[in-house]
This record gives C-alpha cells, sequence and structure tokens, in this order.
C-alpha cells in the first residue's frame, strides 16, 4: 500500500523513531526510493572552478560544500551555459542557449521579464510532475512587461513562469532597486515612500557615488557610483523605498532563512528548491561574524559565508529527515573575477589563491573559467559518490528531470537541453557529446577538443584583469593535454577546425541542439 510522506512520519513516530531515514526499516526505505525526490538547486553567483576545497582551494574553509562533494559525485568538466549571470540563468530555466535569443545579456533592474510566461520552464515542467517549486535569491531575469511600477503588483515574474514561492533580488546586489520581492510585491515598502527606478537619469534627490565619495563605505573601481544605499554606490538610480531597502550584511541570513522555511513548508511533498544565493558575487559585504574569516578580504569572507549558507541548507534536510531522497545540485553560474568593480582588497588579498584553479580565464572569458564551474550532486536513495569527467552543462537539467518524471517535451520546448540523467546519477561516465560555451565568441567543445571562433571582440579586460579568450583568428585547444588553453594548435589541425566551425555553424542555423 502507498504511504505517503505524511503517513510514513506518523508510522515512524509511532514506532518510536524520529531519524526516519537513517534507520528505517528496509521495506520502508525500498519504498522511499519510488518516491519522487526533492530537488534543492544551490546556484552560486560567480564562484570559480578553483574557490572551494574540494577544487582544489587551501585559503578558504568549505567544510560543506566540500561535505557534498564526498556524499555525492564531484564533476571536473561541468559547465554553466554562458560565462555570464543573465544568459546563464535563462539558459538554466529554459532549455535554450540565450545566445539564440536577442535581449538576453546582463540585465539592467528595471528590464521586463525575459522569459515569456506559459513556455516550459525548469520550475513549470516540474509544477506539472507535481513539485511544489519555489525561488529564494538572485533574479536577474527582469521583471513586469514594461513600465514596472514597484509600488504595485509585480508582474509577470517567477510566478509567471512556473514557480509558487519567490523571494527575490530582482536583479544583482549592485542594481538598483535594492529590495526584496516576496511573490509579487517590494517586501516592507511604505506606500508613503513609493520606489522609482530609472537607469537614465538621477531620480529624487538621493546622494550618488560620483557625487558624494565621502559617503561610502566601499568605494567602486570601475562603474557604480550611482544611487547610495546602504554607504555603497550601485548602477542605476533609485528613490523612495527607505523601510524596504536591504542591508547588504544580512542578506545571506535572510535568504537563507527564507530557503529554509520553503524546505519547512514543503516537507511534506515532493519541492524544488532554486536557491540562488548573491554570494559572491559585488559588492562583497559579508556579515560582521564572516569579517575576517580568511586571510583573502571580502571574496574569501564571502565564500566562508557562502559555505555555512549551504551547512545550514544541509542541516535544515538532516532535521525534517530530507537528505536521502532529496536530489541537491550545488553549482555556479559562471566562473570567478576578482575585482568586478568595488575597492574591496580583492586583489590586494589574493595571495596564492586561484579562483579558476587551473583553468585560464574566468568569468565574460570564452576560454574554459568563463564557463566552467563547480557542480555537484548528491542523492544518498540514489547515488553512489564519486567523480565524473562527463561533460555537462546546467542548461540540461530540464530535459534530465522531464525523462526522470515522464514529462514529455514538445518540440519547440528547451531547444538545447540533453538528457543527460545516466551522467548526473554517476551511472555512465558519458554526458553529452558537445556542448557551445557562450561568452563574446561562442566555442564548441566535443570531446577533448575546443575551438572558439574567431571574433572581433577584445582579448583583455583591464578593468577585470580578464583574458576574455577572443581572436580574429581561430583558436583549438585540446583539453586533455592542454586543460589551460595554452597552445593554441588550429593551424596544426585544419579538418578539426573546419569541423567544429561546421557543427557550430549548425547548431547556430537550426532552432535546437537537443536530439
Ligand atoms: C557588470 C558589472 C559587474 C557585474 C556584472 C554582472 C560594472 C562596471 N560591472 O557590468 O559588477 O554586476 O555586470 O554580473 O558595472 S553577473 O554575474 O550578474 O553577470
Ligand atoms: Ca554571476
Amino acid at each position: 500500500m502507498a504511504m505517503d510522506r505524511l503517513s510514513r512520519r506518523s508510522f515512524m513516530k509511532l514506532l518510536g523513531l524520529s531519524t526516519a531515514a537513517a534507520i528505517a526499516p528496509s521495506f520502508l526505505r525500498a519504498e522511499t526510493s519510488d518516491k519522487k525526490p526533492n530537488i534543492v538547486l544551490i546556484y552560486a553567483d560567480d564562484l570559480g572552478f578553483g574557490d572551494v576545497g574540494c577544487y582544489g582551494a587551501t585559503t578558504v574553509r568549505t567544510p560543506n560544500i566540500d561535505r557534498i562533494a564526498a556524499e555525492g559525485i564531484r564533476f571536473t568538466n561541468a559547465h554553466s551555459a554562458s560565462a555570464t549571470c543573465t544568459p546563464s540563468r535563462y539558459a538554466l530555466l529554459t532549455g535554450e542557449y540565450a545566445w539564440r535569443k536577442k535581449g538576453t545579456s546582463v540585465l539592467p533592474g528595471d528590464a521586463r521579464l525575459i522569459i515569456q510566461p506559459g513556455r516550459t520552464t525548469l520550475p513549470s515542467m516540474l509544477q506539472k510532475a507535481g513539485f511544489a517549486t519555489g525561488v529564494v535569491g538572485k533574479w536577474h531575469l527582469g521583471l513586469g512587461s514594461g513600465d514596472l511600477d514597484w509600488n504595485a503588483d509585480i508582474a509577470p515574474g517567477p510566478l509567471e513562469i512556473g514557480f509558487d514561492y519567490a523571494f527575490i533580488l530582482p536583479a544583482t546586489g549592485d542594481r538598483v532597486p535594492c529590495v526584496y520581492v516576496e511573490n509579487r510585491r517590494v517586501v516592507g515598502l511604505n506606500p508613503a515612500d513609493p520606489i522609482q527606478v530609472d537607469y537614465g537619469k538621477p531620480v529624487g534627490d538621493e546622494p550618488t557615488g560620483k557625487d558624494h565619495p565621502e559617503l561610502l563605505k566601499m568605494h567602486p573601481s570601475h562603474g557604480h557610483d550611482q544611487t547610495i544605499v546602504n554607504g555603497i554606490s550601485r548602477i542605476g538610480y533609485m528613490s523612495g523605498g527607505k523601510s524596504a531597502r536591504w542591508i547588504d550584511e544580512d542578506m545571506a541570513d535572510t535568504l537563507t532563512g527564507k530557503a529554509k522555511s520553503f524546505i519547512e513548508k514543503n516537507q511534506d511533498r515532493p519541492f524544488f528548491l532554486y536557491f540562488a544565493t548573491h554570494d559572491i558575487h559585488v559588492p562583497r559585504v559579508p556579515h560582521p561574524r564572516f569579517v575576517g574569516a580568511t586571510d583573502m578580504g571580502p571574496r574569501g569572507d564571502v565564500i566562508a559565508q557562502l559555505d555555512f549558507c549551504v551547512g545550514e541548507i544541509l542541516q535544515t534536510l538532516e532535521r525534517l529527515n530530507l537528505v536521502e531522497n532529496t536530489l541537491l545540485i550545488f553549482t555556479s553560474d559562471n566562473g570567478p573575477v576578482v575585482d568586478d568593480g568595488y575597492k574591496d582588497q580583492a586583489v590586494e588579498k589574493l595571495g596564492e589563491h586561484k579562483p579558476s584553479g587551473p583553468l585560464r580565464g574566468g568569468k565574460y572569458s570564452a576560454f574554459d573559467a568563463g564557463t566552467r564551474v563547480p557542480f555537484l550532486v548528491r542523492w544518498p536513495d540514489r547515488i553512489k559518490s564519486g567523480s565524473s569527467d562527463a561533460l555537462v552543462c546546467q542548461i540540461d537539467f530540464l530535459a534530465s528531470f522531464a525523462a526522470m518524471f515522464d514529462r514529455s517535451l514538445a518540440a519547440e520546448d528547451a531547444p538545447d537541453s540533453f538528457n543527460i540523467l545516466p551522467a548526473l546519477l554517476g551511472q555512465s561516465p558519458a554526458g553529452r557529446d558537445h556542448l557551445v560555451e557562450h561568452a563574446g565568441s561562442l566555442s564548441v567543445i566535443e570531446g577533448d577538443w575546443k575551438y572558439i571562433e574567431p571574433g572581433k571582440g577584445a582579448k583583455f579586460n583591464a578593468a577585470t584583469n580578464t583574458e576574455l579568450g577572443n581572436a580574429p583568428e581561430p583558436q583549438l585547444y585540446n583539453l586533455k593535454t592542454d586543460i589551460g588553453e595554452k597552445n593554441n594548435v588550429a593551424s596544426d589541425n585544419p579538418d578539426k577546425v573546419q569541423h567544429l566551425a561546421d557543427l557550430l555553424t549548425k547548431i547556430r542555423s537550426s532552432p535546437r541542439s537537443r536530439p
């Protein structure tokens, strides 16, 4: 007889057992593994391949993240779909390469929603499969349909594309409006002090970082000199909403608290939580208890803070006996950057730490550190721990989970999402056979080879100190023998170059790459 979670819990109580998952009799465990797992996706921001202990970092301790690696699968060739935030998140939720759609690059905080309500998304598919769906944290996919009034209902947004619950930062920590939106409303807004937002010209009489640097507790190194909120100047102008403005120092705790309550509220049914942390994006403003947690200044300290927040999620799952049947994913939206626009000592205090590990480039870059990111999957009921070098991408979650829950996809759905479930669950060493990476130039990886198409973009960004990977000539790297992309072997392998250039042309000229 099928037993739902509630009755299973009551049954365990009757037996006088509290930690059901750990010590459940075998007939109950077998029953558990036939159930839909919960899915928790922890999506860090700007966390690099080398930024955490389980990928080689030694100057910051990340015991909680490392624990997921030890108990799950640590992927070494896993990618975000793009080297910046908005396009990665667009692809993650829609299963479509963002470069196919105009208007999907890094968005201002007053952009309209770029995902069409009604289309199949990762959360809408899971919602139809019976999951409670929630997003907590950074959104950065636009809100409303143009000329948004922040003082009224904010829609369309997450609730219109498949989430039952949302507690979000509209864009990024460094972009106005600096307020949280819960479902369709700004949290804590006083109607007598309405919010106005503008990305073109100043609004109200709020001081800016440009005119009043003496008011700043953290100074910009590039950009970020418009409205000052909480002593930090941002991108964009806002006025009003004083009672609703966030305090950066409290953001990690606020978001983690909301993520934990979502898990608690939905513990008795399958749930999907997309927990998109603000850490370790700029401005890096850890809570005072993490200040000095590392010797690397704020960038290191917010890694420690991120790890603490991950620990809170792990503990919540443990407390609620949800560990065994929760598929937990930890990854990042793009690669690392050291100076991303604030003078926060990240450069001066970096020391021996290598945010990109052995890879070349970082955030914004066509070189592999742009998209190759930490990627861990843990599901004690079904997955044996280990590591995998399968080629996988976050864009694949939609097709993979659709397959897992027997949801069929229409031809136009998730056009670039592959079912890589066997790789995700550690049952197969093979993931995708190819992947298009997106930064300035497009690249394509197939097997050991990576081709970066010729492009007119700059080779180097001095402000962020990033090798962008663009070049006027074709680039070809053998990632197996040259993971650092040091030797362009295009001229020695013209056939390979031609083959990969043709593959890229084919993918680009057809509306989908999914089989
Ligand atoms: C850049 C910002 C950077 C960051 C990035 C988006 C400046 C000078 N730089 O334009 O600080 O906000 O956009 O980051 O303004 S992302 O992770 O959301 O893609
Ligand atoms: Ca990012």
